[in-house]
């Protein structure tokens, strides 16, 4: 394996941390489960345009790449590698605040976990054979799920293309085909041992073998964090029960991407801000100074419509999941406030 050549341009975190000399410690290192650093840098090699360019494909590859894996975590997340994260779902410590009483401005929120099965490879360094495994245990689970949170399991392999397109344009269900996920060989064997679980309102829905091996998801139409968080909280609290996820006392929840690690946590709103919108500078301090991330309308590497943002929380280790909720809380307040000036 030679050091791979970035271009000029590449403002990766994988291209500024894997100088020649990390590159020569780690180029030889396998984990536990035989993941290379060739397959945990491929994304980010052949996709010179990505923010971080690098997967874990299980556990191990965080202690055994940490000389690349540490400073792009320490960046990302702003997370000293002497600090331990601090996990804080038992209690309900956010104090909700009403951001928008007449409906004017959020449309929906959506709060997500990823988690991953303890004793199994992540994404990119997961088997055929494992990711069939994991989606028959998780499945089992979720189909016994009580009251308000009881749905069906629908694997992606036996869904009707139509039905596909309708739950994506209403942000149900992932998109396919990212390259990104693809280079980083999460996607092999798709749509094998994928697929999506939801109860009757959509409201509560877990994603099966996409990037992570779970994505539990609560949503719902406007602006109540609360009870959206509430939901995703009486749903941990249940899954907990009988499946076990990778966790490390330092880097919290594990998962592919190291941006997702600690809560795994993504908070956001979809919200109409069209004049802001147009005041770029403005619209990124506030959102900077809140640790907030500006998506489209259809999630990562979309664009926004008619004015409408998916705004989220940037960091998800080093900080508990409340404060994640008051980051966003905070944040939607100001860039709310921002609006109405304008
Ligand atoms: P993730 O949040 O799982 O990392 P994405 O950013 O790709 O992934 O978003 C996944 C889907 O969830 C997309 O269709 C996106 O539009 C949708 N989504 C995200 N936030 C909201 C929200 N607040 N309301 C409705 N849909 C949302
Ligand atoms: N596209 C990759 C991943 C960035 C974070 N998003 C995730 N994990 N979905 C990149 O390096 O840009």
């Amino acid at each position: 394996m030679c050091y791979p050549k970035f271009p000029e341009e590449c403002t990766s975190l994988l291209s500024k941390y894997l100088t020649p000399e990390v590159f020569d410690v780690l180029k030889d290192k396998r984990t536990s489960t035989g993941f290379t650093l060739n397959q945990a840098i491929r994304s980010g090699v052949e996709h010179p345009d990505s923010g971080i360019g690098v997967y874990a494909g299980d556990a191990d590859s965080y202690p055994t790449f940490a000389p690349l894996m540490d400073p792009i975590i320490e960046e990302y997340h702003g997370f000293k590698p002497h600090s331990c994260h601090k996990i804080n779902l038992k209690s309900n410590h956010f104090i909700p605040k009403i951001l928008d009483p007449e409906g004017k401005y959020i449309l929906s929120t959506r709060i997500r976990v990823g988690r991953n099965l303890k004793g199994y490879p992540l994404g990119p360094g997961i088997s055929r054979e494992q990711r069939l495994e994991v989606a028959q245990k998780v499945r089992q689970v979720l189909t016994v799920l009580p009251d308000d949170l009881s749905g069906m399991f629908y694997p992606l392999s036996e869904m009707e293309a139509s039905i596909k397109r309708s739950l994506i344009k209403d942000h149900f269900l992932f998109k396919e085909g990212d390259r990104f996920l693809e280079a980083a060989g999460v996607n092999r064997h798709w749509p094998e041992g994928r697929g999506i679980f939801h109860n009757k309102d959509k409201n509560f829905l877990v994603w099966v073998n996409e990037e992570d091996q779970l994505r539990i998801i609560s949503m719902e139409k406007g602006g109540d964090i609360s009870s959206v968080y509430a939901r995703l909280l009486k749903a941990l609290r249940h899954l907990e029960t009988t499946l076990e996820f990778e966790f490390d006392e330092r880097l919290g929840y594990i998962t592919s991407c190291p941006t997702n690690l600690g809560t795994a946590m993504r908070a956001s709103v979809h919200i109409a801000l069209p004049k802001l919108g147009e005041r770029k500078k403005q619209f990124h301090r506030i959102t900077k100074k809140h640790h907030l991330q500006i998506r489209g309308i259809h999630g990562e590497h979309s664009t926004s419509k008619e004015g409408i943002y998916d705004i989220s929380n940037k960091r998800r280790l080093g900080v508990t999941e409340p404060q994640i909720l008051h980051d966003l809380t905070e944040g939607v307040y100001a860039l709310i406030h921002a609006e109405k000036q304008i």
